[in-house]
């Protein structure tokens, strides 16, 4: 059977990729799984018939048969758990690269997305600038913390895991900002995410929504 997720009808990220139906594609790609895609309305996502699929009024959302996912974290580990290509063979390995999308959404992600909601409700506060000044070296501190752990490899742990595309996913979100600039290891190590095939294809096809040239919605 195949999956089905959803994603923005309207992504206010004008197609960037950075709304997080994009981790999910990025991760079928990756595995080779054939998806399907149910655009939503930012009003539905608000009603019983999303909120059943997603508590929060949320996307992106993953269904297979009597299955129903939330949390882009949970669909990518199902994903990877289900198809070669995302975690490695070694049990140990495999732990670890869990880890490792544990700490881009629980250690990394947070103040990445503390500094976007600042923008969103608190640029008109007389306080805004002195607050983006912390939270901007929040970020730092934990940009630099990654830096060394990546030091010159390649990806996070050996060969490139459901870890380094979430990872990757999280730093992508700094695209509007010269942060990550600071760090050219981690610059490089976004690159190398994004000129990944599986990356482009994904990136392509949420692309194909926002210009509305999406012809097919099964990827
Ligand atoms: N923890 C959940 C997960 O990982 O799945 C969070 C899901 C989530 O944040 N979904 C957002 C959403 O549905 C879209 S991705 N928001 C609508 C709402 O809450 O009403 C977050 C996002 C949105 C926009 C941009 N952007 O414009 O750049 C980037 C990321």
């Amino acid at each position: 059977m195949t999956p089905t997720i959803t994603a923005f009808e309207q992504s206010p990220d004008r197609g960037q990729g950075l709304a997080r139906d994009m981790t999910a594609r990025w991760a079928f790609e990756e595995v080779g799984q054939r998806y399907d895609v149910r655009l939503v309305s930012f009003s539905a996502l608000k009603n019983d018939a999303h909120r059943a699929l997603q508590p929060f009024g949320q996307i992106p959302t993953y269904e297979e048969g009597d299955l129903v996912l939330f949390e882009s974290g949970a669909i990518v580990l199902h994903i990877a758990e289900r198809h070669a290509g995302l975690l490695p063979d070694d049990a140990n390995a495999r732990a670890r690269a869990i880890t490792w999308m544990f700490a881009a959404l629980s250690t990394v992600e947070p103040v990445i997305v503390q500094r976007e909601t600042s923008f969103y409700l608190e640029r008109d506060k007389a306080w805004h600038e002195e607050r983006l000044l912390i939270v901007e070296d929040r970020i730092r501190s934990r940009l630099v913390e990654l830096s060394v752990r990546l030091g010159d490899s390649e990806w996070l742990d050996g060969t490139f895991s459901a870890g380094d595309l979430m990872m990757v996913q999280v730093l992508r979100r700094l695209g509007s900002s010269n942060i990550l600039g600071e760090y050219p290891n981690l610059s490089a190590y976004v690159a190398r995410g994004e000129a990944r095939q599986a990356f482009k294809r994904a990136f392509a096809d949420q692309l194909a929504i926002f210009t509305g040239s999406a012809t097919d919605r099964s990827h």
